[in-house]
């Protein structure tokens, strides 16, 4: 008797039968085929499952001075992160591992205990390889480690608002750092590993991409100068109790910022308890007016007109002169003068009838030429262009005060750009923060050559005569030329204030063949004296002196065996 099924429909039911065996077969098949031919395979499959991408840090890029000193360096570090949920299950060690990271038992098991409920917690930021690895060694579960860089700035408060800073995760907040913080990020690599469900590293597979690190930066800095200026600066600061200053050198031959230097200062390797007023980059971001410091280029827009010669004379008088209501003032007084006369003795009177005689026009060109109320190109975050006043129509007062330097505002930094220019024989040359590896600028013509070059034997007599109120700033064995200033600061609430001064010096040398121009700015001189001409000339002279000397540049007034010269008197002449 043939066996049928009791059902409905007995054929079908067979059919169906047989494909369900048939499927369970074909499956039975695959399994076996797929454990005894493909189990490699399989086994990386599986792994891919724990394969990950972690990032490689990147290097950021070195700063360094003109000579490849280091400003800012970025060294290994090694940050310490736990697995909250792994490390309560071992309390018995926070001891031991609070130990190791030298905290407080109870502060990490407070930590702990507050991050419980996360899988992610800071056990120590930035360890030193050597103190991290030792961490690690301890093999505590759940302690993990992240390689990471720290900026370390060898030449600390010396170059801390030029170089400034970057923050915890490595990006410029300051300074060059900010300025130029893609040039020197580095991009991060990635390497390929394999964890396991834990998290920890088995096996290291292989870089995926490398991380290329960021850029070096080379600054137009010497750092031997940077020390000098900032050492001469805050003892002269401290002597005269002033409040700040700052300090500007530049080759006048290629633009390139020399040194820069600022106080008050601070430590940027150490920013708790951080001063605002300390991280100001006060050469670049502080505006004022230059006062006296600027006649030399009203002299020099004066003989550009044709209409002075630099034996011109003007009268002084009894040092007063009057345009409307308002009364100019020497402070001491001249009688006749000639031009050289006029900067020695700083008139503002003769200067101020100069510029009548000439017109505003003119002083505002020199004004333009050699920078003033424009941008410098350097791209330093923060840094301010000062104002150069433009008038439809000049009135009196105006264009006096404008040639004596008040109702104009510049920073020390362009205040040193127009000596630069002055000292390079009239040509503009773009300033530079970056150490220009060739003089690809040609820069441009804002001064006649023998013009400038007549107003620097001005700046000689000033620093060498007697009476010229710059013999603080001469430097033994080289000619150098300067001129004071001395300006009352500008009152919070409009006008001038009674007893508050600016203390300026600003100077080119050697006079025959200049090399740097500097500019000493002290605010506020408060024992001792205030004139420019006490305050800020001998940190000018000072600071000339190391700078002439450490750049090799020839002494063009040393006595010779056959020749009984002064040295530093007038009568040396040139070279
Ligand atoms: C001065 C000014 C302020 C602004 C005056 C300094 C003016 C002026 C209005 C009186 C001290 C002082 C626009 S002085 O720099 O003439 O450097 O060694 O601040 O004149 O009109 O009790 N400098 N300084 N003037 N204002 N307004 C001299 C001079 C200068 C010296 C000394 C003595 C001023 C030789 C200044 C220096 O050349």
């Amino acid at each position: 008797m043939k066996y049928v099924p009791d059902v409905e429909h007995p054929t079908r039911f067979v059919i169906f039968l047989t494909l369900l065996l048939l499927f369970a077969a074909a499956i039975a098949a695959r399994i076996v085929y797929l454990h005894v031919f493909h189990h490699e395979f399989l086994a990386m499959q599986g792994d891919a499952r724990a394969m990950r991408n972690i990032p490689i840090p990147a290097h950021r890029g070195v700063i360094t001075d003109r000579n490849g000193e280091p400003l800012a360096v970025s060294t290994p570090v090694m940050t310490l992160w736990g697995n909250p949920k792994e490390l309560v299950k071992d309390k018995a060690r926070w001891g031991e591992l609070a130990a190791v990271l030298e905290l407080k038992p109870a502060e990490l098991m407070q930590r702990i205990e507050a991050n419980a409920g996360r899988e992610f917690m800071y056990l120590a930021r930035r360890l030193t390889p050597e103190h991290g690895q030792k961490v690690l060694d301890r093999k505590i579960a759940g302690v993990y480690s992240r390689e990471e860089f720290q900026r370390f700035y060898p030449a600390g408060e010396v170059a801390a608002q030029l170089v400034g800073f970057t923050n915890i995760d490595d990006q410029g907040q300051e300074g060059v750092e900010l300025a130029f913080n893609d040039w020197l990020t580095g991009v991060p690599g990635k390497r390929q590993v394999i964890k396991d469900r834990r998290g920890d590293l088995i096996r290291d597979l292989q870089v995926r991409e490398n991380a290329k690190p960021g850029k070096e930066l080379a600054l137009s800095i010497d750092l031997r100068l940077q020390y000098l200026a900032h050492r001469e600066l805050r003892k002269a600061i401290l002597e005269f109790e002033a409040k700040a200053g700052s300090l500007v050198m530049i080759d006048v031959r290629t633009g390139e910022i020399l040194a820069m230097v600022n106080h008050p200062t601070y430590n940027p390797n150490n920013r708790r308890n951080l001063d605002p007023q300390a991280t100001r980059n006060r050469a670049l971001i502080d505006v004022f007016e230059p006062g006296s410091t600027v006649k030399p280029f009203s002299i020099a827009a004066a003989l550009g007109t044709g209409r002075w010669r630099p034996e011109s004379t003007v009268d002084t008088g009894n040092g007063q002169m009057r345009i409307g209501r308002y009364t100019i003032r020497d402070v001491s007084r001249g009688g006749l003068l000639d031009l050289t006369g006029v900067l020695k003795k700083s008139s503002n009177v003769a200067i101020s009838k100069i510029a009548l005689d000439i017109g505003a026009q003119p002083v505002y060109d020199i004004m333009q030429g050699i920078g003033f109320g424009a941008d410098t190109g350097l791209g330093f975050p923060g840094e301010r262009v000062g104002q150069l006043p433009m008038h439809r129509k000049w009135g009196q007062a105006e264009t006096a005060t404008l040639a004596y330097g008040y109702g104009v505002s510049v920073t020390a930094v362009q205040l040193a750009h127009a000596y630069a220019v002055l000292g390079n024989q009239g040509r503009n040359m773009p300033l530079s923060l970056l150490r220009r590896d060739r003089q690809a600028e040609q820069g441009t013509q804002v001064i006649d050559p023998k013009i400038s070059s007549d107003v620097m034997t001005m700046l000689q007599a000033v620093v060498e005569e007697a009476g010229g109120g710059g013999a603080r700033a001469q430097v033994p064995g080289y000619h150098v030329g300067g001129k004071s200033g001395t300006a009352k600061k500008l009152a919070a609430g409009g006008g001038y204030t009674k007893s508050s001064y600016r203390s300026l010096f600003s100077g080119v040398g050697p006079i025959d063949n200049p090399r740097v121009a500097t500019v000493v700015v002290i605010d506020e001189p408060s024992k001792g004296g205030y004139y420019g001409g006490l305050v800020a000339a001998p940190v000018f002279g000072r600071v000339m002196a190391g700078a002439l000397r450490m750049l090799n540049v020839r002494p063009d007034n040393l006595p010779t065996e056959t020749q009984n010269a002064v040295v530093g008197s007038a009568q040396g002449g040139r070279g």
